[in-house]
Formats: C-alpha cells, sequence, structure tokens
C-alpha cells in the first residue's frame, strides 16, 4: 500500500466524535502554504444532542503580515462515509480573519491526552500525493504531550509522511 497517496493516509478506526469534544491545545503544527495560525491557538470541539459538530479556535495570527491579533475562528464539520473525516467550513469572527472549507481528519487519538489531525488542502492529479498539507498535534494538556504520547505521536506523524515537518506551538500566558 502506498501509505504516502492522501486516499491511503490511515485515519482513525472507529472514531468517537463525542468522546473528541472538549477543549484542545495545539502543541505542534505542520503549517500548510501560507500559514495562518502561528502559536497561542487552542480549539474547542462541541457535538450537540442531534450529533451537529461546530467548534470554536483562538489563535494568534498575522494580518497583512505584520498586524499581530488575536483571531476568533468558528467551524461547522460535516459528517462523511468515514466516521474519521470531516469537511470543515471555517470562518472568523472579524471579516478579515480566513475563511475556508477544508478536509478534517482525525488520524489517531486517545480522547483523554493527544490527538493528530490531519487535513490536505490539494491534491496532485497526476500522483495523488498531497501538494499542500497542514496538520496540528493537539494535547489535552497546555503543558504539551506526556512522554508516553511523545512516541505514538512521533509514529503517527511518520504514517501520514510528515514526519519533521512540525514546529512547536508555544502557549504564553495572557497573549491571547
Ligand atoms: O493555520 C493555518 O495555517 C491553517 C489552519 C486553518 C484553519 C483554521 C480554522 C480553525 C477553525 C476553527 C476550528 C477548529 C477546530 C478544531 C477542531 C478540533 C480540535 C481537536
Amino acid at each position: 500500500m502506498l501509505r504516502y497517496l492522501v486516499a491511503n493516509i490511515p485515519v482513525m478506526q472507529n472514531f468517537n466524535k463525542s468522546r473528541y469534544a472538549g477543549q484542545w491545545y495545539a502543541v505542534g503544527k505542520k503549517d500548510p502554504d501560507g500559514l495562518f495560525l502561528l502559536d497561542n491557538i487552542v480549539a474547542n470541539f462541541n457535538v450537540d444532542e442531534d450529533g451537529i459538530t461546530t467548534a470554536t479556535a483562538r489563535g494568534r495570527v498575522y494580518i497583512f503580515k505584520y498586524w499581530e491579533v488575536c483571531a476568533d475562528m468558528r467551524a461547522t464539520f460535516e459528517d462523511t462515509s468515514d466516521p474519521a473525516k470531516f469537511k470543515m467550513k471555517y470562518w472568523g469572527v472579524s471579516a478579515l480573519l480566513q475563511t475556508g472549507y477544508d478536509d478534517h481528519w482525525v488520524i489517531d487519538t486517545d480522547y483523554d491526552n493527544y490527538a493528530v489531525h490531519y487535513s490536505c488542502r490539494k491534491v496532485h492529479e497526476v500522483n495523488g500525493t498531497c501538494a499542500d498539507s497542514y496538520s496540528f498535534i493537539f494535547s489535552r494538556h497546555e503543558s504539551g504531550l506526556r512522554l508516553e504520547d511523545q512516541q505514538i505521536v512521533s509514529a503517527k506523524k511518520h504514517d501520514i509522511c510528515l514526519a519533521g515537518k512540525y514546529r512547536r506551538v508555544t502557549h504564553t500566558p495572557g497573549q491571547c
């Protein structure tokens, strides 16, 4: 199996979106082309009683390359035939922020400590690999991943062909 084809990327089996709900701190990020969220990124994933999934996120961004603001983002999630693969429509509370419609795939999570997210924005038509991806490593803990989760997360980064491409996402109290 050619893992580097977007269609073959392994995602979380038997994903349970209700258990994924709640607050997540981004602790690592592989940026897409034209990066948006820089640091202090915290996301809240919500599933209501009808199964409707929404999220909010906050993080530090630069607008027009030099103007630093804390972005308040909103998103709605559409289910697909695979429970770990969503389509995410997102927009900013302020109109100056990014809007978009991205894949939101859950590669792996234990729900209580870590989650590995992946999104491919553009698939190469010729060879099926990803031409523009981004990925978040989320932790339930602001302090980062527990030692025992770091190995699992490293293996998953390798599985999605993004090992070595992540940067650390810092959290500075009071910044956002
Ligand atoms: O930062 C970039 O460079 C690309 C990222 C663009 C997407 C930002 C939009 C966030 C919208 C709010 C949704 C957050 C969802 C979080 C979900 C789950 C947390 C585990």
